[in-house]
């Protein structure tokens, strides 16, 4: 029975992905490192230090440079969130989180992202999430499933009882490692492997999901 919702952040809330593609172009630019939009696609879900890693990929740094070019990037990222508003919410899911809240089912967040309290902050969002769990509250980011384990357990529902909405491969794999069913936003192509799969957010049917689970 579903008691919980827990959705992820960029990409399903809001699309972020293009601000974190600028950030990391400039980075890249000064860094004298190749990085192409496909690049940054594979950057979907995954944390800062992943996504860094992948960006290197056979340039060596130090760890120290490493902590460095991702406090840079943020920098720019953090300058940028300045111009997001109400109105990048993505279509359907502000209606989408007044019903879970009308029907007292618990709504969540689980995000990689170490900015994601802000950036809720910024959509006005906040009263509607019963918690958070964001890139601070967990060791291992996605796929492995512990943001979501944690989510749930922030508001004492078992993970058989949780509906994830996520937008990435290594999300969707981290929703169904942690025995949760996943709704897939995106093409077969990436999210194939959740429950249900739908094109974009506003295409997301609540009342298929309650009938089903
Ligand atoms: P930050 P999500 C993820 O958000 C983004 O998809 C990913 O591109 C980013 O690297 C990650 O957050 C970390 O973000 O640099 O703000 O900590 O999809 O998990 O909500
Ligand atoms: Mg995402």
């Amino acid at each position: 029975m579903c008691k919980a919702f827990i959705f992820d952040l960029d990409g399903v809330i809001t699309d972020t992905a293009e601000l974190h593609f600028q950030a990391w172009s400039k980075l890249a630019l000064e860094e004298n490192l190749v990085f192409t939009r496909e690049i940054n696609e594979q950057l979907r879900g995954i944390s800062r230090r992943d996504s860094l890693d992948i960006i290197l990929a056979e340039n060596v740094r130090s760890e120290s440079q490493i902590a460095k070019m991702m406090e840079r990037k943020n920098d720019v990222y953090l300058d940028l969130l300045n111009s997001i508003t109400k109105d990048d919410i993505l279509p359907g899911i502000l209606e989408l989180l007044l019903e879970l809240n009308a029907r007292q089912i618990k709504v969540v967040l689980a995000s990689a992202s170490r900015n994601a309290r802000g950036i809720l902050l910024r959509l006005g969002l906040i009263p509607l999430f019963d918690a958070i769990a964001d890139g601070w509250s967990v060791e291992r980011s996605k796929p492995a499933p512990d943001v979501f384990i944690h989510a749930a357990g922030q508001v004492g529902v078992n993970a058989n009882d949780c509906v994830v909405v996520e937008d990435a491969q290594a999300g969707v794999e981290a929703g169904k490692t942690a025995g949760m069913k996943v709704i897939g936003i995106g093409p077969e192509s990436r999210v194939g492997a959740a429950d249900w799969r739908v094109d974009d957010t506003a295409a997301i049917n609540l009342k298929q999901v309650l009938e089903q689970f």
